[in-house]
């Protein structure tokens, strides 16, 4: 039996929304303000099933393609990012388009373009089928072959070994992908690396985070969606780095009491994605049940920032008297 008096629950910073998510999430929101509803979003704005729900009650309706969006209407394009083709797909639908991509996903898309432009083979380490992935691969489809991870290296057939690069997903876990670069390059030793980290800072944080709290953590809390990359690799580092449980939640009424069984320390975090209300939630949940003093652990400070896109600035400037909601730094 835990004593109620050294039940504690260890808080992860950053976690939560990174400044992507942040911008992805007020595009949506802004456009419904300045062009009201409904505004179409191409995939979910973010893999969070709170923040889909909560646009949609605002007047967001979310679409699989663009085709579904009807003639000249206003679709929002996804944190994730989109292939060229959706791009000529919505011009030649005549629709206004706000792409909501994330900078740091734009980069990465630039410099595929950039490789491909060389006329490199490009290795994009990622995980198959996620919208990132699907993105960034059509910057440059007959170039780019998706590596999923160390064990699918030695699948990969390029044109001519000692003209190769690599990329990867901005969401992946730090350690699997230095793993796979390592298996990369001993079967293709003069492999070039990205200019710049293509794992965001976000991502990076987060998992430097949810290390420190699960070493002095039995159980790991981590709230995201299913869907989401970033999260379901915070469940995981938990469990790489000294946690005996973790388990992923989209909501506090989805933990399950038996999960506390012995547990004197509740590490918990979230994926960028993830409104903090949603942690604040669980810790309320946690309290009730003599978990209520909690410490944050913050190995890093996060001060990141991106400034809206193009499109909705350029709308809100031509308003006499409009305040730019954030500060564009990025
Ligand atoms: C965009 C990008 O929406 P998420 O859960 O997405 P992942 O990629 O982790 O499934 O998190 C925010 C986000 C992360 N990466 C948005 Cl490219
Ligand atoms: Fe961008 Fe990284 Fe967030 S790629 S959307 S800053 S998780």
């Amino acid at each position: 039996m835990t004593s109620t008096t050294s039940r504690r629950v260890l808080l992860a910073k950053p976690r939560g929304y990174c400044a992507g998510v942040d911008r992805a999430v007020q595009t949506v929101e802004i456009a419904l303000e300045q062009y009201g509803a409904p505004i179409y979003v191409r995939k979910q704005i973010v893999h969070n099933v709170h923040v889909v729900k909560t646009l949609e009650e605002k007047g967001a309706i979310f679409v699989d393609e663009t085709e579904e969006v009807p003639e000249g209407a206003i679709v929002v394009f996804s944190a994730h990012g989109v292939a060229p083709s959706v791009h000529q797909e919505a011009a030649g639908l005549s629709l206004r388009t706000i792409d909501a991509t994330c900078p740091l996903v734009t980069k990465v898309h630039k410099e595929a373009v950039r490789f491909a432009r060389d006329d490199f083979d490009i290795l994009l380490i990622g995980h198959e089928g996620h919208e990132e992935v699907i993105g960034t691969t059509g910057e440059a489809p007959d170039h780019i072959h998706l590596v999923d991870g160390p064990d699918d290296v030695a699948n990969v057939q390029v044109r001519d070994p000692d003209k190769v690069a690599w990329l990867s997903q901005t969401t992946l876990s730090v350690s699997e992908t230095v793993a796979t670069v390592e298996k990369l390059r001993e079967r293709f030793p003069n492999l070039l690396d990205p200019p710049s980290d293509d794992i965001c800072y976000a991502t990076q944080n987060r998992q430097t985070a949810v290390k420190e709290m699960a070493a002095g953590a039995e159980l790991v809390i981590v709230v995201g969606s299913r869907n989401s990359s970033n999260s379901v690799r915070l469940v995981e580092v938990a469990k790489e780095h000294g946690a005996d449980d973790a388990h992923l939640v989209d909501y506090a009424d989805e933990i399950d009491p038996a999960w506390l069984a012995g547990v004197t320390t509740v590490g918990v975090t979230s994926g960028a994605s993830v409104p903090d209300e949603l942690v604040h939630g669980v810790l309320a949940w946690l309290a009730e049940r003599g978990y209520g003093d909690v410490q944050e652990v913050e190995p890093v400070e996060e001060h990141m920032r991106f400034s809206l896109p193009k499109e909705l600035r350029r709308d809100l400037r031509a308003e006499p008297g409009a305040q730019l909601p954030i500060t564009p730094v990025g």
